[in-house]
């Protein structure tokens, strides 16, 4: 990437929920990730719900903040992990259902692919639960063609974050 070190570069997270209290935990996620170190969000989308994909459980909430930080691609997702970890996840199977999903789906330009962190987020594309509330905040970087291509996933607006 191009950009000199300690600059601050604009990071997209996904925030997901569907154990619990979801809405106020993406309430209490979003105040947490403005108290990250040097980060500030940017924007915050609508919380959107939607039933799980590949999951099980209570439908899902969503959202996806923009973020301005200089911490690292692993220094932010060990922050987002910590965050999970104060919310109370647990990891008992794959896509279990969740009291925090913090994802990091776009790290300024980043593309990068190893074991701990892949960017983009890899099934960003396929999935309505982030293609629309990041549309919402970050028109440019969602296409056309791929929001057709979820057109058919239901997902309805709730409220503001
Ligand atoms: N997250 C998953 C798997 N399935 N489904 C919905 N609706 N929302 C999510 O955030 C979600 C999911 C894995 O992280
Ligand atoms: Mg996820
Ligand atoms: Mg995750």
């Amino acid at each position: 990437m191009n950009t000199a070190p300690g600059a601050p570069v604009t990071a997209y997270v996904a925030l997901g929920a569907n154990l619990g209290d979801a809405q106020a935990a993406l309430r209490q996620a979003l105040n947490d990730l403005a108290s990250l170190p040097r980060t500030q969000v940017l924007r915050a989308s609508s919380m959107y719900r939607s039933a799980p994909v590949d999951s099980s459980g209570p439908d899902y909430v969503n959202a996806v903040a923009e973020l301005s930080t200089v911490l690292g691609p692993y220094e932010l997702l060990a922050g987002l992990q910590r965050l999970e970890q104060a919310a109370g996840r647990e990891r008992p199977w794959h896509n279990a259902p969740r009291t925090l999903d913090l994802d990091i789906l776009l790290y300024g330009e980043l593309r990068q692919d190893d074991p701990v962190l892949t960017l983009p987020h890899p099934r960003m594309g396929e999935r309505a639960f982030v293609l629309l509330p990041l549309a919402e905040i970050a028109p440019a970087l969602v296409s056309p063609a791929q929001l057709l291509k979820v057109e058919k996933q239901v997902i309805s607006r709730m409220a503001s974050l």
